[in-house]
């Protein structure tokens, strides 16, 4: 199958080839003229993803909980047609909050689709505040567990962990579906930004952007 990467504002969909060392997809890039739009109604970047007007989606989204549910019926596919793909979905820890989200985990369980891997950014943050304040989604790894999901916990910026889990949910070898918690911080590596929720959904201003580089900068060098 050719890879395709469907990205969705709160949740993102990617498939790849289960004989490949990385996964070979290819990922269309934005040109960086079209990020001024961030937010503009109207523009490819209008906040939530809409198929129509970017192209490398492949499903409009914004309504949280829909992502697993989407990666299920490629999985579920996958095994129908007996294809080597798997399908990899990214959820947010706010997002799981939604019911949808634990029907699907449900389902993905009781049908073993071991082709299935649901990444949770575990930021501990979502529009409006601190998940812990507002509806806490932990334990989530136990949680999944209990679904008949085989589960793990990274953190979510050491790639030493986060590959080698990767590698693992791939094989499908556990038989089952792997959820994997990454713990993250959102935010990271910009003094400003991290643990401070109002940044969820604005577009820095040009010095801000100016000071985050900088700092991002100074950290990898
Ligand atoms: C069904 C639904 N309810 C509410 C919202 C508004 N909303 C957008 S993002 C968000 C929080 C998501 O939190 P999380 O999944 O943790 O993502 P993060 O902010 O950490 O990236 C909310 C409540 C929405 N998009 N869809
Ligand atoms: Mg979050």
């Amino acid at each position: 199958m050719m890879p395709r990467i469907p990205t969705c504002r709160t949740a993102t969909v990617s498939f790849c080839r289960r004989d490949t060392v990385a996964p070979p997809c290819t990922r269309p890039t934005l040109k960086s003229a079209t990020l001024i739009l961030l937010r503009k109604l109207g523009s490819p970047l209008q906040g939530h993803p809409d198929k129509r007007m970017l192209p490398i989606l492949e499903a409009s989204t914004g309504s949280l909980g829909q992502g697993l549910s989407i990666g299920i019926g490629t999985a579920l596919a996958a095994k129908l047609d007996k294809r080597d793909y798997h399908t990899f979905v990214m959820v947010g820890d706010g997002e799981v909050q939604e019911g949808q989200n634990w029907e699907a985990a449900m389902f993905a369980g009781f049908h073993k689709l071991a082709n299935l891997t649901c990444i949770v950014d575990n930021n501990r943050q979502q529009l409006d505040g601190f998940v812990k304040d507002i509806l806490d989604p932990a334990p989530l790894a136990e949680k999944f567990r209990a679904f008949g999901w085989f589960a793990v916990e990274v953190d979510g910026h050491d790639f030493e962990q986060v590959i080698p889990a990767l590698e693992e949910a791939r094989t499908g070898k556990a038989g089952k579906p792997t959820a994997i918690v990454a713990h993250t911080i959102k935010g990271k590596g910009v003094s400003f930004m991290e643990n401070n929720p109002e940044w969820h959904g604005i577009a820095p201003k040009p010095e801000q952007v100016q000071a985050a580089v900088q700092e991002l900068e100074a950290a990898v060098v």
